[in-house]
């Protein structure tokens, strides 16, 4: 049995830290840790309450909205919205940024999220995943604009993610390491597991939806194909391949084991210059792999470094173990 460290406990401690913390941000952490561990139940339950299956309606993506994509979306805003730390929010399931209710006070926090990544992995039963990022309001209490949430990644104050596994963990970082936690169902408590996660610096597994591979740039062709040519190719060693398709995942095995990942850049759709989303899905994921010690580019920049031009924008994303990342950085440097 486990009885170390509460992620609460850790939080705290961790604030004790910082000169001038108000536990603002403490409470505000654990609304969302109770926002995931009620969205931890309903997938958990699946078919029993009736929430899988897609719905009519698309998101502004024009992306079909499964059911349990817009229930964690409400989840999310209802356990949020209420406290007084958040300025607004935004969501991948919302065209506009939420603004909180008037009968709520306002606070010096922004919230971007992705309630369920990965959700057409849910109706077979396959690992999806909450994604989060917290920003502090260029104007605290006051209601927050669609411009105030296009900050660059490294203003993140916090970004983290819930997997919804085999076990339900959540793994976070406030820019002193990556930490994480595990779901205790009974004890209803998340308990520290796994403290300072690493990236190893070198991986032997990539991860690419290879169906695209006809629309990938040169780089990306050059470094896969390389691969693929294991032990007899340039690269001199055999490699390993996954892709689960919920990008938690695949971060989770790479903060676990090593490994790259990639949604590079591709010529599928000339207006998408990727699939992943810049504010809810790579930054987040970004700042927690650097802080783990890997790396994360669109392969031509540093991800964290992009200024955001709008809430939904879409990136290419490489990143995983050090190394690796530079080899496939390197390739685009060279054209
Ligand atoms: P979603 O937010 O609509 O679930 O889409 C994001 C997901 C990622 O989790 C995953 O890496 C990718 O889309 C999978 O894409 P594909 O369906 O092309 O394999
Ligand atoms: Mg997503």
């Amino acid at each position: 049995m486990h009885t170390g460290t509460t992620l609460t406990q850790f939080i705290i401690e961790e604030q004790r830290h910082i000169a001038g913390a108000t536990g603002d941000f403490t409470a505000l952490l654990n609304d969302l840790v109770t926002a995931v561990k009620v969205i931890s139940n309903a997938v958990n339950k699946g078919a029993l309450i009736g929430v899988m299956g897609a719905l009519e309606s698309q998101n502004v993506q024009g992306e079909t909205q499964k059911k349990l994509d817009v229930i964690t979306n409400d989840i999310m805003i209802r356990t949020n919205e209420w406290a007084g730390h958040l300025a607004g929010m935004a969501s991948e399931e919302m065209d506009e940024v939420y603004a909180i209710p008037n009968k709520y006070p306002l606070g010096k926090y922004l919230l971007v999220f992705d309630p369920l990544d990965g959700s057409s992995n849910v109706d077979i039963n396959i690992s999806v995943g909450t994604i989060f990022s917290i920003l502090r309001a260029p104007v605290p209490n006051r209601a927050a604009s669609e411009a105030d949430f296009l900050q660059p990644g490294v203003k993140q104050v916090c970004a983290g993610y819930a997997l919804y596994g085999s076990s339900t963990m959540l793994v976070l970082t406030t820019g002193h390491g990556v930490n994480g936690f595990t779901l205790d169902r009974e004890v209803g408590e998340f308990l520290l597991t796994h403290p300072d996660m690493k990236i190893p610096a070198d991986t032997k597994e990539f991860a690419i939806n290879a169906s695209n591979q006809r629309f990938w740039e040169p780089p990306v062709q050059r470094y896969v194909e390389e691969c693929l040519q294991g032990k007899e190719g340039p690269r001199g060693r055999d490699f390993n391949m996954r892709w689960v398709a919920s990008m938690v995942a695949e971060v989770h095995r790479i903060l676990t084991r090593g490994g790259i990942f990639m949604y590079p850049r591709d010529t599928k759709d000339p207006s998408k210059p990727g699939k992943l989303r810049l504010m809810y899905e790579a930054n987040p994921m970004s700042f927690i792999v650097e802080q783990a010690g890997g790396m994360a580019s669109t392969g031509y920049e540093r991800i964290l470094d992009m200024q955001p031009e709008s809430l939904h924008q879409r990136v290419p994303v490489i990143l995983g173990s050090k190394n690796e990342v530079e080899v496939v950085v390197g390739y685009h440097r060279q054209g």
